[in-house]
C-alpha cells in the first residue's frame, strides 16, 4: 500500500550555508528570517559531522521557538545527532528508503531531481517532497543541470503529481509567483536572502509574493 505522506507547508524554503553566511551570525541569520520561512535548510558541505551538527543545534533552538522545521542537507547522522526535522538528499546521497528506516516516519525527506524520469522514481519513494532543480540559472551551484525553466517545472509536477514539488534555482522576488503558479508548492531560496542587504527584508518580500497564491 502506498505510504500516508503527512502535511507540511514548504511556502518560503530557506537555505543557507557558510558558502553566504559566516557561521558566526547563523542565530542572527535564523531570527531574521524565522517569522517568514516556512521551512529551513542548512547547508553545509566540506566540514566534520561535528562542526555540522553544532551549526545545526544553534539554529534549531532559535527556530523550534516559531516552529519552522529544520531541514539538514546530505547528512543524515547529522540530522540524527541535532534532533533536525529531516534531511535533503541529492542522487548520489543515501537512499531515500535508508534514510527513512533510520530517521523514521515522522521526519522530513526530500529529494532533488533534474528530470522527469527522476521525478517518476521518486514519486514511488517514502519521501515528503522534491525540488525541482534548478529551475531557472543558478550562481550558488557550481554542478547545477541545465536549467528546467517553467516548463520544465511543469513537466515535472505533471509525473510526479502526488507529491510535492519545490522550484529551486535562480528564485527570487520577481518570480516566484511564477513558480507557485506552474505547479510547485513552496520556493526554495538561497541567494536572493542570504545576499541580500537585509535577510529580514528580503524573505519579507518573497514570502508576501508566494502569498499571493495559497496552496
Ligand atoms: N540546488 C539546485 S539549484 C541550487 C541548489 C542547492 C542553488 C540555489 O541557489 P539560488 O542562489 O537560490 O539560485
Ligand atoms: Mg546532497
Amino acid at each position: 500500500m502506498a505510504r500516508q505522506r503527512m502535511k507540511h507547508r514548504f511556502g518560503l524554503y530557506v537555505i543557507f550555508g557558510d558558502q553566504f553566511v559566516k557561521p558566526e551570525r547563523y542565530e542572527e541569520f535564523a531570527g531574521e528570517i524565522s517569522d517568514f520561512a516556512d521551512m529551513v535548510q542548512l547547508r553545509e558541505k566540506n566540514i566534520s559531522a561535528k562542526e555540522y551538527a553544532r551549526r545545526a543545534t544553534g539554529i534549531k533552538r532559535i527556530l523550534e521557538r516559531k516552529k519552522v522545521p529544520l531541514i539538514i542537507n546530505d547528512r543524515v547522522d547529522v540530522a540524527l545527532e541535532c534532533g533536525a526535522d529531516g534531511v535533503h538528499l541529492g542522487q548520489n546521497d543515501i537512499s531515500v528508503s535508508a534514510a527513512r528506516k533510520i530517521l523514521g516516519k515522522r521526519s522530513i525527506i526530500g529529494l532533488s531531481v533534474e528530470t522527469r524520469n527522476q521525478a517518476k522514481q521518486a514519486a514511488q519513494l517514502p519521501l515528503d517532497y522534491i525540488s525541482a532543480s534548478p529551475v531557472f540559472h543558478t550562481s550558488s551551484k557550481a554542478d547545477a543541470a541545465n536549467p528546467l525553466g517553467l516548463n520544465g517545472l511543469r513537466k515535472i509536477k505533471m509525473v510526479a503529481s502526488s507529491v510535492p514539488v519545490i522550484g529551486i534555482g535562480g528564485i527570487n522576488e520577481e518570480n516566484a509567483l511564477e513558480v507557485i503558479k506552474a505547479g510547485a508548492s513552496g520556493v526554495a531560496v538561497i541567494s536572493a536572502i542570504c545576499g541580500a542587504l537585509s535577510w529580514r527584508f528580503a524573505a519579507r518580500k518573497i514570502k508576501e509574493t508566494i502569498c499571493k497564491v495559497t496552496r
